[in-house]
């Protein structure tokens, strides 16, 4: 992705993935939209479940646009979540008040007779709805990002049937029956790629692959489960959409962050909390464009320590293709007035 469109130009956020540099540096901020938000927890309550608001286009633009208003984010990023894919495959997916998502797990190669991609096409529609009506409503200036969850992580909650520490469902049938659970990756890169290109359609201009769990894996395995994978769907992308620029958040893994560049050919990477300044910077040095990485935890402490590593990530990444961002989501007990601190910081005129 080197080539904007006239129309592209004015955005800055996707200025980093034509590899360029953009002072101050754009900003948006993973979760941005949220529970730390008074006016969403509004809506969230008006709507009834979690997956209720991901599939009421009106209410899930809404809560796109609560950050856009009130910080004026350079980027939006689509309401909705990782788990709307295996619920739509099939495999109905609960959000339990308090105690994140509930599905029923897939616990063999059997199982899997329960998903099918043609299952996906309305809960699909509904999202795509959600993305057209932000591309009409956004300001000019915001770009729009699509997201999915990476095969890998996604897996990891259909295994397991909730979130875990260990992800040891999936990491165990993997190593037990690697055809099975590959039959598994496969289904979800195909719903991936026909979800990603359906929410580029509609309207979206940067897509990112959530794989929060990328830092469970042996390397062999992430070669098989987060690399190959994701190198798929990138290409796929790329064959249908090549002017939309690939995002990828491979949590956990920066040891393996080099290797994963090269293997997936993403135009850019999120970078976790834990990743050294000085390897975010080296890989901004080969053009590619890099997002992260400040702690969410800073922006709940605010004050001086929230300023003092502010400065220094912007100063580390000065004259690279680089997107201001936290190095995971936003925590629901985070200021709001932080949240605008940081946006103010990060926009101040620097010499
Ligand atoms: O009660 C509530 O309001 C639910 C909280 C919540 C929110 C706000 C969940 C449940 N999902 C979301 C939105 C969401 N999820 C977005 C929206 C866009 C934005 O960033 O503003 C995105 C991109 C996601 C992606 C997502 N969902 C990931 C990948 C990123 C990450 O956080 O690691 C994962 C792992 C999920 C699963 C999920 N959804 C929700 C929860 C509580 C969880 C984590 C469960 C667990 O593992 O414990």
């Amino acid at each position: 992705m080197q080539d904007l469109k006239t129309d592209q130009l004015t955005k800055r956020f996707l200025q980093p993935f034509a590899r360029k540099a953009v002072s101050p540096p754009p900003i948006w901020l993973m979760r941005q939209a949220g529970r730390y938000l008074p006016e969403y927890r509004k809506v969230r309550a008006e709507a009834g479940s979690f997956l209720d608001l991901c599939y009421s286009p009106k209410l899930a633009a809404e809560v796109t646009l609560q950050p856009i208003r009130r910080y004026g984010f350079d980027a939006a990023i689509l309401f909705s979540d990782i788990l709307v894919v295996p619920d739509a495959l099939g495999q109905s997916v609960r959000f339990a008040e308090g105690e994140g998502p509930r599905l029923d797990p897939l616990k063999s190669v059997a199982d899997l007779s329960r998903l099918a991609l043609s299952n996906t096409h309305d809960k699909f529609a509904r999202v795509c709805e959600t993305v057209d009506r932000l591309s009409k409503s956004l300001p000019r200036e915001t770009a729009l990002i699509g997201f999915c969850g990476a095969p890998w992580t996604v897996a990891t909650y259909m295994a397991e049937g909730k979130g875990s520490s260990d992800q040891a469902a999936a990491r165990s049938w993997a190593y037990r029956d690697p055809a099975g659970f590959s039959a598994l990756i496969d289904i979800l890169t195909e719903a991936s790629v026909a979800y990603l290109s359906a929410q580029i359609e509609a309207g979206a201009e940067a897509i990112q692959i959530f794989d929060s769990w990328a830092g469970s894996l042996a390397d062999d395995q992430f070669a098989r489960w987060v690399i190959a994978p994701t190198a798929r769907i990138v290409k796929e992308i790329r064959k249908r959409h090549a002017d939309i620029p690939v995002i990828g958040f491979p949590r956990g893994a920066s040891a393996l962050l080099k290797t994963y560049i090269d293997g997936t050919d993403v135009d850019g990477v999120s970078c976790d909390t834990s990743c050294p300044l000085q390897v975010m910077q080296a890989i901004a040095r080969t053009g590619k464009a890099v997002q992260g990485n400040l702690d969410p935890l800073l922006l709940v402490a605010g004050g001086e320590a929230l300023d003092k590593r502010t400065d220094a990530i912007c100063a580390a990444m000065t004259g690279l293709p680089f997107v201001f961002n936290l190095g995971h989501g936003i925590v629901p007990e985070t200021p709001p007035e932080n949240v605008a601190r940081l946006v103010t910081r990060v926009r101040a005129p620097r010499s």
